[in-house]
């Protein structure tokens, strides 16, 4: 019998194109977003592959959650690796001067939305064991602070520190936990975060080579076939072009 993956975000970007990967090499796939028809869409395209679910969810909505996760159907019940990867970014300026909306949307999603999900699949993780894999999609601002972050970055820095304490109350069930961490990839996510502005949003990607979400959905699926007794704890994943800067100084 084939493994499952299922995957959050699956409409966009690292989603897509991590079920895509997973669907060429014969995973069965829960794939769940907000928009209904890209979901459809994709199990369309990766349905003559593989067995697909499409679960239109959003995981800021912890009932939603468990009970959409509760009634998955036979054939997707017994999952293998949970990729928690549905995220955002919102208001790119100074804590002082953004929304308190935003960023409360930042942490239902990122923070609230990942514990829904993992909550509601620990126990056929569990009940799986030895080989399973929890990976959630942190990244380079959960560790690196930089302007207009504030929130975003905290949030990540929340899935570096619970997967990290995941992994002490799991020790001994055989399910293992990551946090993958990336640096800049060119997807959804600017436009996402500059609220629809794609010039503003092809900007950051402008003149350099960024990671791609292929890129990303190849990592996932290393860690996630790795042999049962390896956890990778946690991969900060970049472009060469990328790296860090100096520490900024106020001068009068
Ligand atoms: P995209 O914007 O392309 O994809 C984000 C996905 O998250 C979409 O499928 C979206 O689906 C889903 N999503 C957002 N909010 C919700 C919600 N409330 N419920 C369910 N699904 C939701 O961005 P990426 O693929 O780049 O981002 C994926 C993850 O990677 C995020 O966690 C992001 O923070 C992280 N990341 C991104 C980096 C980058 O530079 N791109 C770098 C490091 C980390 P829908 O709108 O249909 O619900
Ligand atoms: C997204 C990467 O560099 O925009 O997590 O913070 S970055």
């Amino acid at each position: 019998m084939s493994k499952t993956l299922f995957i959050t975000g699956a409409t966009s970007g690292f989603g897509a194109a991590t079920a895509r990967r997973f669907a060429a090499d014969g995973w069965s796939i829960v794939i769940c977003g907000r928009r209904e028809e890209r979901l459809y869409a994709l199990a369309d395209e990766l349905g003559c592959l593989t067995p697909v679910h499409p679960l239109k969810l959003d995981v800021q909505d912890a009932e939603a959650v468990t009970q959409a996760i509760a009634s998955l159907p036979s054939g997707f019940r017994r999952i293998h690796t949970l990729v928690n990867n549905a995220g955002l970014a919102l208001a790119p300026a100074a804590m002082q001067d953004v929304q308190l909306a935003d960023l409360h949307t930042m942490i239902n999603t990122n923070i609230t939305g990942v514990v829904n999900v993992t909550h509601a699949l620990l126990p056929t993780l569990i009940e799986t064991g030895a080989g399973t894999n929890i990976i959630n999609i942190g990244s380079t601002a959960g560790e690196w602070p930089y302007p207009g972050s504030h929130v975003y970055g905290a949030s990540k820095a929340f899935i570096k520190q619970f997967s990290y304490n995941l992994r002490c109350d799991l020790l001994g069930t055989g399910v293992r936990v990551t946090d993958l961490a990336p640096g800049i990839a060119e997807t959804e996510f600017s436009v996402v975060r500059n609220s629809g502005n794609k010039a503003a949003a092809n900007s950051v990607y402008e003149g350099t080579v960024p990671l791609s979400a292929e890129d990303i959905a190849e990592q996932i699926a290393h860690i996630a076939n790795l042999p049962d007794h390896i956890n990778i704890n946690r991969v900060e994943m970049v472009p060469v072009r990328q790296a860090w800067g100096p520490y900024a100084i106020h001068r009068e």
